[in-house]
């Protein structure tokens, strides 16, 4: 599968066309290379690194290290949802006291697509709460991830009631913050799988690791790049050949009017 193929749109700059260009589905992903300043990157790595993971290989399955909590946890019950919330504050400070004197990778995202878009970016909230966004995803050498989707009703993020269940599209995120230049490489396919299909071939609890599915776009994720998708599509992690931590987040998009709002 070619690096370089019709389905994608890289680019070295975040331009309101690419992002439109991911939004109405003209190509299945697009890439900013270099989206982080190489002067804050070294940093960032290494105090990522050397951070403590608050989960070690979550136990719905994915075999992944977390700083941060995504939203999909907390759907199962209201001790969770509120710990969500609680430590949405948490764990913006601490990212930024780990990337201080910098600005966390989420926060560049967040005031790229404020200007990006008409009607702006901010993160997300439920009930006036804060979400959590930019949350950091640990793997570790050899691990993978099968093929998922993010956003569906049968897959993780799939917690219904809130203002996302009003979004016209849901994208994913990630910005590469260590990989090993080689491995890990992100996977797309351009399908949506409608709920039932979805639960019919989620073997893992986390995805399927059916073989038939081919990709249609292959990144090789390189540190500092942004990667976005729709994630509700399939996609999948290959393994990785050494630790790959990304800053990962989605966005919820409503009209061109409204805010898009950030959340992890
Ligand atoms: O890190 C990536 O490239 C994608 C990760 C992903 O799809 C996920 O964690 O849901
Ligand atoms: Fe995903």
């Amino acid at each position: 599968m070619p690096q370089h193929s019709s389905k994608i749109q890289e680019s070295l700059l975040f331009t309101p066309d690419l992002l439109r260009c991911l939004i109405y589905e003209n190509v299945l992903s697009i890439v900013v290379n270099q989206f982080l300043p190489t002067e804050s990157l070294a940093h960032i790595q290494s105090r990522l690194l050397n951070a403590k993971s608050s989960e070690k290989d979550y136990n719905g399955g994915a075999p992944i290290n977390r700083i941060g909590r995504p939203w999909f946890t907390s759907k199962d019950g209201a001790d969770q949802e509120k710990d969500y919330f609680d430590q949405s504050k948490v764990f913006h400070e601490y990212m930024e006291d780990i990337c201080q004197p910098y600005q966390t990778p989420i926060d560049r995202v967040i005031r790229c697509l404020d200007h990006l878009w008409p009607g702006g970016a901010k993160i997300g909230k439920i009930e006036g709460q804060t979400m959590c966004a930019g949350l950091i995803r640990d793997i570790t050498k050899g691990k993978s991830l099968p093929w998922h989707v993010d956003a569906n009703r049968f897959g993780p993020d799939g917690k219904r009631g809130t203002n996302l269940d009003r979004a016209n599209a849901i994208l994913f995120g990630n910005v590469y913050i260590v990989t090993d230049g080689v491995g890990g490489r992100l996977q797309c396919r351009d399908q949506r799988p409608n709920p039932l299909a979805y639960q019919k071939v989620n073997n893992l609890g986390y995805g399927s690791n059916d073989i038939s599915m081919e990709p249609d776009v292959d990144h090789l994720p390189l540190v500092g790049s942004l990667v976005m998708g729709h994630a509700d599509k399939w996609h999948r992690v290959l393994a990785s050949q050494g630790r790959r931590i990304t800053s990962s987040f989605f966005v919820a998009v409503y009209d061109e009017s409204k805010p898009l709002e950030i959340y992890s």
